[in-house]
């Protein structure tokens, strides 16, 4: 399932390429979800959840006009994600990364960059967007299209996750810094000016998927091909990892805590990965 060699790829890295998890029956599964979700808000939305409104649409907030959708927690809507969570090689290569004996989803999200009009992700790391309390948290980004430069593959910057400038001190420093008008820019705010092609890209096919720590830089280009640039990406927690709202306590997810500030993130908005459900749903 996974190699000592990668698992020391990927701590000194950041990231790993790993390779196929999904047949492309399971991958066509995904995609029809998709489709199914997108009809539903095409037709006026399903608001059961407060992050299904969350980013379906990010034109409002680009200037250019140019549409990426997000949708968040595909494993609330449909089936198929909820099944994923439970990969028994998508869990145990998270566990083998994170030195954890179990995983537990922060959340999912699809994100599409339909042909002709989309926008790219700069870079940043996500812990950050996140009320979570230590970087112990790693995705699972799985392309449902081939993903390659030209249609926004992932953009890595290996070793960023250790650099001390970008680390949860680091970032702490920086806002003070910045409170007191002692900097304007920070090394993250040049980082996020450059382009994708500064960082290392990681072509895959529908059906592989690569794995990116939440300290890591990266960003994803426009697609400029005609085809559709699908991923669906799962975030998920070492065990131990805690609320902390000190830092991005606003997030849409907030309100669905069932636990406290400064407590271990459990309850029924947070699955933990069960690789023997993997079988159950059929
Ligand atoms: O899929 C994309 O275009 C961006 C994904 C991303 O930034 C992430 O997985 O954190």
């Amino acid at each position: 399932m996974i190699e000592q060699q990668q698992v020391q790829f990927f701590q000194q890295n950041g990231y790993l390429k790993y390779g196929p998890v999904l047949n492309i029956g399971e991958v066509q599964e995904l995609r029809d979800g998709l489709d199914r979700v997108i009809q539903i808000e095409l037709n006026g939305g399903d608001d059961s959840e407060p992050e299904f409104e969350f980013g379906h649409d990010l034109r409002s907030q680009n200037p250019s006009g140019r549409v990426i959708t997000q949708f968040l927690n595909m494993w609330k809507r449909e089936p198929a994600y909820e099944r994923l969570l439970h990969h028994p090689t998508i869990s145990g290569v998270l566990c083998a990364l994170l030195n954890t004996s179990q995983v537990r989803l922060w959340h999912d999200q699809v994100i599409s960059k339909p042909p002709g009009d989309n926008d790219h992700f700069r870079f940043h790391q996500d812990f950050y967007f996140w009320p979570l309390d230590r970087p112990e948290i790693v995705s699972c980004w799985l392309a449902l299209d081939d993903a390659t430069v030209d249609s926004g593959c992932m953009h890595v910057i290996p070793e960023s996750h250790l650099d001390p400038r970008f680390s949860p001190i680091g970032h702490e420093e920086e806002l003070r810094a910045k409170e007191r008008n002692e900097i304007t820019e920070s090394e993250r705010d040049k980082v996020a000016k450059q382009p994708a092609s500064f960082g290392k890209p990681i072509q895959i096919k529908a059906g592989e998927c690569m794995f990116h720590h939440c300290l890591n830089f990266h960003a994803t280009p426009t697609n400029i091909t005609p085809n559709q640039r699908r991923a669906h990406v799962m975030i998920f927690m070492a065990k131990g990892v805690q609320v902390n709202l000190s830092q991005a306590g606003n997030h849409v997810l907030v309100s669905g805590f069932e636990v406290d500030d400064g407590e271990e993130l459990v309850g029924k908005g947070f699955p933990a990965s069960d690789p023997k459900l993997w079988d159950r749903y059929y």
